[in-house]
């Protein structure tokens, strides 16, 4: 029994923003579990170079042009995604940006953007992605990706950690309203990860990099790949009776205040 648990063969997964970095690791991870995969991005060549990456790995993902914030095209998509490949059982909200700049300095319409994209776009898409499988009476699974900034702040990144705060509390009242009709929502939490969004402050000497190595118990920064096991896990009959939870994958940020010098 207990593979089985893991088992998405027959499962249909829907990963927003899945054409590279987290989401493409996580789509692959689900896809390795037996799922059919669908992403969706705003850029087409960012899906066309996906698709054949994609292909590569021996994975025929369903690529589709759409934006998340977006609720007219997010309906209509979806409606060609239900016809076109199948109803979706699995949508991890991965698509996300951010903005690095201190309050005073931040434009408000850059305080939207990220809210919008972070925390309106998960919205948007739960909600219609949900009402096809109320109507189906399948149940489901909603994946949210939350963060570090799901917990604690940090100077720069206000916008991102208020959308990433607030997709964790969204992501509870998702499994409130939703739990009882068998569709489990929950969030996965990683750390820092070496993908393109974190790449502006993990490379070229960036002073960032050697403070978030000892800053994580762990003493490195996570792979994409390493969030294989989460993703499964929350897409899987195996958390069927997981509820608004966060699951951190994070080398141990959030277990520690960090070590001082003499504990290298
Ligand atoms: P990334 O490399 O920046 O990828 C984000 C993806 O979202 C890109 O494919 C992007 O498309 C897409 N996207 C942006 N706006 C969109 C929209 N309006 N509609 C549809 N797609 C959109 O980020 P990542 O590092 O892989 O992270 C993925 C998710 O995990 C994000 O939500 C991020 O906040 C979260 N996260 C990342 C880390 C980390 O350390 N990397 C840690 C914790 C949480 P384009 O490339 O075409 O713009
Ligand atoms: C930053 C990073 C983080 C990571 C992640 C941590 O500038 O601090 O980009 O926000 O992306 O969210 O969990």
């Amino acid at each position: 029994m207990s593979l089985e648990l893991f088992d998405l063969t027959g499962k249909t997964a829907l990963v927003t923003g899945g054409t590279h970095g987290l989401g493409m690791a996580i789509a692959t991870a689900l896809a390795e579990a037996g799922a059919k995969i669908i992403v969706n991005d705003i850029l087409q060549e960012k899906l066309d170079k996906a698709k054949a990456q994609y292909t590569e790995k021996g994975i025929d993902a369903a690529t589709y042009l759409f934006d998340v914030t977006n609720e007219s095209q997010v309906i209509e998509y979806l409606q060609r995604i239900e016809k076109e490949v199948g109803p979706v059982d699995i949508l991890v909200n991965n698509a996300g940006i951010i903005k690095r700049i201190p309050i005073l300095e931040m434009e408000v319409e850059d305080f939207r953007q990220v809210l919008d994209i972070d925390v309106v776009g998960p919205f948007i898409m739960a909600k219609h992605v949900v009402k096809s499988m109320l109507s189906r009476k399948s149940g489901g699974k909603i994946i949210n990706m939350c963060s570090m900034m799901s917990e604690v702040s940090r100077n720069t990144v206000s916008a991102y950690a208020a959308a990433k705060g607030g997709l964790k509390m969204l992501t509870k009242e998702m499994a409130d309203e939703w739990a009882r009709f068998g569709i489990q929502a929950n969030g996965i939490g990683p750390g820092y990860f070496a993908t393109e969004q974190t790449a502006p402050i993990r490379v070229g000497g960036h002073p960032f990099n050697e403070f978030i190595i000892k800053r994580t118990p762990a003493r490195r920064w996570g792979e994409p790949e390493e969030l294989a096991g989460a993703a499964i896990f929350l897409a899987s009959k195996a958390s069927d009776f997981v509820n608004g939870h966060v699951l951190y994958v994070d080398g141990g940020i959030l277990a520690t205040l960090g070590s001082h010098a003499g504990e290298e």
